[in-house]
């Protein structure tokens, strides 16, 4: 039996890194779910960055016809403008959405890049599934373009299906998402989506970043293991991105005005309005509830969890069948909570949980 679940582990470990160096793969590396006496302790999947290469879903891209925009330059008090082309069909001047998770190189921005706005409404979209559950850290977002006046994180549990506020960042928060600006969270209200008025501003025009960390700020996080609440606000299966409105630009026309026709000021503030993103990061783990150290593809291809501890479930959830001696429960730092096989008196090979059995042992067996 040890040496089964030494060769899954090493199987786990493969899938999870394609280049794990061979030497040390032979010396069978212990599994994290167990301890050096095979005593059941908790285990995590390793902290990814889960978009990272993989496919966003975005409402709008630049390009398709090719289109002019337009952005400003600055260089100290220097400000320059400069218009260029955005063809899909031309990979040099294509801002495909896969340019939303390639490697992000500061010193070469690759950017997804949406359409031009000349009138409102400016919603763009973008939405990442992660098709399991996972644990979200934060989700980032570096633009190429100023950030958005206002904007929206959202986090869906049921594959998409309802949608749920994670954070709002707005200039007017209460009239664009009804929200007072900056509230406070209490223990009352640790799954409320709070609204910032904070990174906001039109500066810097280009490289500003917006990051949102799921758990600050939130006063049960000191206390994770034993908050349901708080597991459940970080639990999501899919992240969307709302852009509602971008920075109107009326600062930099009057800095322009005199210089060029007026008409020709209009025309390169309107091919302004759009949004672009150099990076978008989604941190998290895969959610495994403390019972695998890693997921893997099941034979049709979903995201699982590789359950230990008798545990069952794309989220090791569940305890496995016949495994119900004791209520299922999530592994914390201090206790692995291992489903138990039913203690059955010999009386049955098999057998099912008893709540009231199990309450009658002093929460013992049932
Ligand atoms: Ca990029």
């Amino acid at each position: 039996m040890v040496q089964v679940w030494i060769v899954l582990a090493f199987v786990c470990l493969l899938r999870s890194s394609q280049a794990i160096n061979v030497f040390v793969a032979q010396q069978n590396p212990p599994d994290p779910c167990y301890d050096e006496a095979g005593q059941p302790k908790r285990c995590i999947p390793d902290f990814v960055n889960a978009a990272f290469a993989k496919e966003v879903q975005v409402s709008s891209t630049c390009g398709r016809p090719p289109n002019r925009y337009c952005f400003i330059n600055e260089k100290g008090e220097v400000k320059t403008k400069t218009c260029q082309i955005c063809n899909a069909s031309d990979p040099r001047k294509a801002h495909p959405p896969s340019y939303l998770t390639d490697l992000n190189n500061a010193h070469n921005l690759s950017c997804w890049q949406s359409e031009n706005f000349y009138q409102s409404p400016y919603n763009v979209t973008l939405t990442f599934s992660l098709n399991k559950k996972f644990e979200i850290t934060y989700v980032s977002l570096q633009f190429c373009s100023p950030r958005p006046e206002s904007m929206g994180i959202f986090k869906s549990m049921d594959y998409g299906k309802t949608w749920v506020p994670f954070q709002y960042y707005s200039s007017q928060c209460r009239k664009m998402y009804n929200k007072p600006n900056k509230a406070t969270i209490t223990k009352q209200n640790e799954q409320e989506a709070l609204c910032t008025d904070g990174h906001t501003d039109l500066y810097p025009l280009t490289g500003g970043l917006i990051a949102f960390s799921t758990l600050d700020g939130r006063p049960s996080s000191q206390d994770f293991d034993n908050s349901p609440v708080l597991q459940d606000w970080v639990s999501a299966t899919d992240i969307r991105v709302v852009f509602s409105r971008p920075h109107l630009l009326r600062d930099l026309d009057r800095h322009y005005n005199g210089r060029d026709g007026k008409q020709e000021e209009i025309s390169m503030i309107q091919d302004s309005y759009h949004y672009a993103v150099a990076d978008f990061q989604v941190g998290g783990r895969c959610k495994c509830n403390g019972h695998a150290s890693c997921c893997v593809k099941d034979k049709a291809g979903n995201l699982v969890c590789d359950c230990k501890h008798n545990t069952a479930g794309p989220e090791c959830d569940k305890c496995k069948p016949f495994h119900y001696d004791r209520p299922w429960q999530r592994a914390t730092a201090r206790e692995a909570n291992e489903c138990l096989a039913c203690s059955c008196n010999l009386h049955a090979r098999r057998c099912r949980f008893n709540m009231e059995l199990y309450k009658l042992s002093g929460r013992k067996s049932g």
